[in-house]
């Protein structure tokens, strides 16, 4: 079966909307025009990060080529007062998180202990290891609900939390654990898998004989399949899964089915384990052309705004060009920074020991 076959999408890879008879677009000229904005952006800032690392600026970079739509689609849907965790991978869901690239590349440089302000953004920092942030997600979706944000109604307060992870981590533990704790405790989460069909070199056919988000029944939770090249009805879907979770409605499983057109990483090589037929194929399915061609035929999008755009995207990669390799060496004290939300004694007490070894000269 063609992953593509049996999707929820509001618009098609030729650019024209498409009726559903559940899900409709509440999105306006306007809205949609910021939603493009942020996906030829994001894949600007991808493609530079990626030349970056080609000219040893950075360590390693993963790229979120093709993956656009579903990334900002989904990330634009969330509210401020809700909180997202995500992979290596979800540069674009930072980005609608307020995270400045040149903070993302501070990662990637190893110019940075861990995160960002997790706190101040709403969003932890990138999780490397496969699937252990749903688990984390769970927990603090339930922490959430046990201090009575879930349900009240009042705007602003009701949160939710979403989990980002690939194909790959459907088949981990940890993301199937973190499905029998949200549905047992009817959490407040939406899990938001990409699939791309690879999990490195693996296959998703090979890691299911169902889709995954058919998997959702057996827990207990509503598992909604969506093109994840529709920026229109990703947002749509991932609206309401996260008005299910803020009213106290419980989980969700979105399956975006989406296709990693680069690289795992920067230290992968494609060509060695995939078709290049598949990779025209998902080229037709492009998440950023068929919007760009809706928004032409409608008059909001024009020459002129195109070229305003296309001068934002130099500037931006030309600034993550100049600051990256301007980024100075963490100092060693901030590795103590952004471990906990607040004040903590352990760490406070490991800290005045590093300031100790610091001040007695025995490193620099
Ligand atoms: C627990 C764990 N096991 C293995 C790895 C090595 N690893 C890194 S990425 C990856 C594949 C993940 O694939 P998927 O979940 O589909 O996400 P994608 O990279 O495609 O976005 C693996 C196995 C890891 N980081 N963590």
């Amino acid at each position: 079966m063609d992953p593509f076959d049996s999707l929820i999408q509001l618009l098609d890879c030729n650019g024209s909307l498409v009726e559903d008879s559940h899900y409709h677009s509440t999105l306006d000229g306007p809205a949609l025009l910021a939603l493009y904005r942020d996906m030829v952006l994001v894949r600007q800032l991808d493609v530079q990060a990626t030349a970056l690392q080609r000219q040893g600026e950075l360590s390693l970079w993963a790229p979120l080529l093709g993956q656009e739509a579903a990334q900002i689609g989904s990330g634009r849907a969330l509210q401020a007062q809700d909180y997202a965790f995500t992979t290596y991978r979800e540069h674009g869901v930072a980005w609608c998180r307020g995270v400045d690239p040149v903070e993302m590349l501070r990662f990637w440089r190893g110019t940075m202990h861990q995160s960002w302000d997790a706190n101040l953004h709403r969003l932890y920092g990138y999780q490397v290891i496969i699937g252990a942030h749903a688990l984390h997600a769970t927990g603090y979706a339930m922490g959430a609900q046990y201090a009575g944000r879930v349900g009240t109604g009042e705007a602003g307060r009701d949160q939710a939390v979403v989990a980002y992870f690939g194909d790959g981590a459907m088949s981990e533990g940890d993301v199937n654990e973190a499905f029998v704790f949200a549905t047992a405790y009817q959490a407040p989460v939406v899990f938001f898998c990409q699939n791309n069909q690879w999990a490195i070199s693996e296959p998703t056919k090979r890691q299911s004989r169902v889709p995954l988000a058919q998997r959702a029944d057996g827990f207990g939770l509503p598992g909604i399949r969506v093109d994840g090249n529709d920026v229109i009805a990703v947002h749509a879907v991932t609206v309401e899964a996260l008005n299910r979770a803020r009213s106290g409605q419980g989980p969700t499983l979105i399956e975006a089915v989406t296709y990693r057109m680069g690289a795992h990483t920067t230290s992968d090589d494609p060509t060695k384990y995939r078709d290049s037929a598949d990779d025209e194929l998902w080229r037709g399915r492009d998440p950023i052309e068929r919007l760009r061609i809706y928004l032409r035929a409608e008059g909001v999008l024009n020459d002129d705004l195109e070229s305003e755009l296309a001068h934002e995207g130099v500037s931006l990669a030309d600034r993550m060009r100049e600051s990256c390799r301007e980024l100075p060496d963490p100092h060693p004290l901030s590795i103590f920074d952004h471990v906990y939300a607040g004040a903590d004694a352990r760490i406070d007490e490991q800290r005045r020991e590093v300031e100790r070894i610091l001040s007695d000269g025995q490193v620099s």
